[in-house]
């Protein structure tokens, strides 16, 4: 099969082209990954061209021997539907999960994303946290929760219930919550192990001044992910233009309430009286 007619590049073309519409992603700005299915790397085999084994930067035992479709570092998400080859590459790990190798893609050369200890660290958490359903990890500079960090305490309790007032559908979309990373030098490992923390128990993480980062099953659930909670801060940053206090909101026992109807467990932690 040719490369660019695969279902799976095709999803991923089109949520890149749609975070560019977001207006998520200024120059290089944010990185896709996707845990490629065995049977979608097959269908694709036959357009490998395999480039040298690369340091990953960390070590992803859990990763071994899989491959991922990511977004090349420096290159631009506005740039990804009109030329995906030179945008994209598809690499391979190691049998330690150590060592990558670009299969497809990236034909005027480079490497995958900066991010990329971020995202195989996170996708390491998710992969075993779920057996093996999510494979999206995204991360985008979404304008409206990047101004938040800067106004509200970096605190996930907060974060969470906050985000949560704004909008009803929010704690059924993301009932575990939203963790947040403290200001971090980006690119490197010890971010990837922060965020791969907090990743073992929510979907969302924050980068305090710097963008967020969203992990799921399929492209729809974590683009629409990443979409709901940047509402929700979007919201957020427009009552607090208009008058600092609320008026009324959503009580915790609206949120209980909520919670049985929809058969979704909402942390106490969150549920704090203010
Ligand atoms: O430039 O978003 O975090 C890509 C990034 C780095
Ligand atoms: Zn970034």
């Amino acid at each position: 099969m040719r490369f660019l007619e695969a279902e799976f590049v095709k999803g991923f073309i089109r949520m890149a082209n749609d975070g560019w519409e977001q207006g998520w992603h200024e120059r290089n700005g944010g990185n896709l990954s996707y845990r490629i299915k065995a049977e979608e790397v097959e269908a694709v085999r036959e357009a490998f061209e395999v480039k040298e084994w690369q340091p990953i930067g960390t070590s992803v035992p859990g990763l071994a021997g899989e491959y991922f479709l990511v977004t090349g570092s420096g290159k631009f998400f506005r740039n990804v539907i009109i030329k995906p080859e030179d945008s994209l590459c598809m690499i391979e790990l190691d049998e330690k999960g150590e060592n990558y190798r670009v299969v497809w893609g990236l034909v005027n050369g480079g490497k995958p994303t900066s991010e990329l200890p971020s995202h195989l660290m996170n996708h390491e958490v998710k992969m075993l946290a779920t057996e093996g359903r999510y494979r999206v990890i995204y991360h985008a500079h979404t304008t409206n929760v990047i101004a938040l960090t800067f106004v509200l305490p970096l605190r996930d309790e907060v974060f969470t219930r906050e985000l949560w007032e704004m909008a009803t559908e929010c704690p059924v979309v993301f009932p575990s919550g939203i963790g947040v990373v403290p200001w971090m030098v980006p690119g490197g490992r010890d971010i990837a192990v922060a965020t791969s923390k907090l990743m073992k128990e929510y979907d969302v993480a924050i980068w305090a001044h710097h963008g967020m980062f969203a992990a799921g099953e399929d492209f729809d659930l974590t683009f629409g992910l990443m979409h709901t909670v940047e509402k929700s801060a979007e919201i957020l940053v427009k009552m607090l233009s208009m008058q600092p206090s609320k008026l009324q909101t959503i009580q915790v026992d609206d949120f209980r309430n909520l919670a049985r109807d929809f058969k979704v467990t909402l942390p106490e932690k969150f549920l704090y009286e203010k």
